[in-house]
């Protein structure tokens, strides 16, 4: 067995699991709503959890089914741990268990405990005999768990999408959808209201809004939302100077999916010097937008403090090793004609893409892989061509060095092939694939 099964082997019977990843991040399931909190030194993303709606179970048929949540860290955003599941909606007492409507969560840390807030619904109506949606609160000594949930959801807040925000002298905020965006301080324990729920004006009058998450940036208070202005949800914001408003909006984050992914749903991170925004999208279930994936992309702001549009990427953020197995078809730029991604298996999707080059010249780039110091000899690549391919590996840009020619033989069948890598060249390097000859589809890139 070699070292890497070893690993996951024994993470997995510790209870986690380590993914390797680009965009989409988690790969090992579906994964919505991600709210990003940087803890010790690491970034943990706690998602939602979306998964195919069991027969005869959940709240409706084609419709979102989440029956509990885990949560994920990583130190370089590029490889994550999941540290497996952290609340269920079996073992909460206010939530109905038939529901399977755990849907987008927040974390945050207050005087080293972790308080993890959900929605979900609730089994018994409240004392305005209302059911519905209710805000639970789980506690924890550590990001990771375990969680403890309260046996009542917060008094006061019926609604979903909570997210919370201390502000610098220390006062705490909820916020959550209902219709509106509302907004009410918490107490010092962090699970009860200290203030009237009051909605926060100067929204969007028309189209569904939800998904609040605050944050603050050199004194300016960011509200961001998904808002439907035509027909699906894209990322805007409004911006204050006090975190209950007023807010004015100031404009949007993310275009709407090009491919109608109904919802999107965000969170802002800043982490060893450089803002990210985490988001979803349905990468994984192109024909159901409600089976979701959580992507990364990085975000910077202008001179004047408003936020640059992000355009989502495959390649998403971090450095990829050139001894890991790279997935090039997350790239970062190919070729305008002649390159394509396609799924590997459009049944079992979590097995990935694949890369797919028809033209003499065709090219696909991915950007930011560590060569390291040490001399890197042989490149594999796994590949398939039913006429045989000749392929060239170059650096930095499309005519850029060449470190290997690769030939993948003609086969009807996928092929591990091996070259010498002719030129070596250490440190970080974008890495481009040339078709030199006949189509080829490709699987991953490794260097050894
Ligand atoms: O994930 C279920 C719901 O879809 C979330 O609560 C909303 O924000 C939207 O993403």
């Amino acid at each position: 067995m070699n070292i890497y099964k070893t690993l996951i082997l024994s993470f997995a019977a510790l209870g986690f699991t380590s993914l390797s990843a680009q965009n989409p991040i988690v790969r090992n399931q579906f994964s919505a709503d991600p709210t990003a909190r940087v803890f010790n030194g690491k970034v943990y993303v706690f998602p939602s959890h979306d998964i195919p709606t069991p027969e005869g179970k959940g709240l409706r048929k084609d419709w979102f089914c989440m029956a509990d949540y885990h949560v994920f860290s990583s130190e370089n955003l590029t490889d994550w741990t999941d540290h497996g599941m952290i609340v269920s909606q079996n073992k909460v007492a206010w939530v109905d268990s038939a529901s399977y409507s755990m849907w987008a969560p927040d974390c945050i840390e207050r005087n080293g405990k972790y308080y993890f807030y959900f929605p979900a619904n609730k089994n018994v109506a409240d004392a305005n005999g209302r059911k519905g949606f209710g805000v639970g609160v789980a506690v924890a000594d550590k990001p990771e768990g375990p969680y403890v949930p309260l046996s009542e959801p917060i008094k006061g807040v019926n609604g979903i999408d909570p997210n919370v925000f201390i502000d610098k002298d220390g006062q705490a905020y909820l916020y959550w959808a209902m219709g509106n965006i509302m907004v009410a301080k918490l107490k010092d324990n962090m699970t009860e209201l200290a203030s009237e729920p009051q909605i926060i004006a100067n929204l969007p009058q028309k189209g569904l809004k939800e998904g609040p998450f605050l944050f603050e940036r050199k004194g300016i208070y960011y509200l961001t939302i998904p808002h439907v202005e035509n027909k699906i949800e894209r990322l805007e914001y409004a911006i204050g100077d006090n975190p209950m408003g007023p807010f004015k909006m100031a404009g949007v984050v993310m275009d709407e999916s090009p491919v109608n992914c109904w919802t999107n749903h965000q969170s802002f991170v800043e982490y060893k010097g450089q803002w990210y925004l985490f988001y979803h999208h349905n990468d994984y279930s192109p024909t159901f937008d409600k089976n979701r994936s959580i992507r990364v992309d990085s975000l910077s702001f202008n001179a004047d403090g408003t936020i640059r549009k992000v355009t989502p990427t495959l390649r998403g953020v971090g450095v990829s090793s050139a001894t890991n197995k790279i997935e090039i078809d997350r790239y970062s730029s190919k070729s305008e004609t002649g390159s394509s991604i396609a799924l590997l298996d459009s049944v079992n999707t979590f097995n990935g893409w694949k890369t797919i080059l028809n033209d003499k010249n065709a090219w696909v780039q991915y950007n930011t892989v560590d060569f390291g110091k040490q001399r890197l000899k042989t490149v594999q690549l796994r590949a398939l061509s039913e006429k045989g391919a000749t392929l060239e590996i170059r650096l930095d840009k499309v005519n850029g060095p060449l470190v290997a020619e690769i030939k993948v033989p003609k086969s009807a069948d996928w092929n591990t092939v091996e070259a010498k890598v002719s030129k070596f060249q250490a440190g970080i390097h974008n890495l481009i694939v040339v078709l030199k000859d006949s189509p080829v589809e490709i699987d991953w890139v490794q260097f050894q």
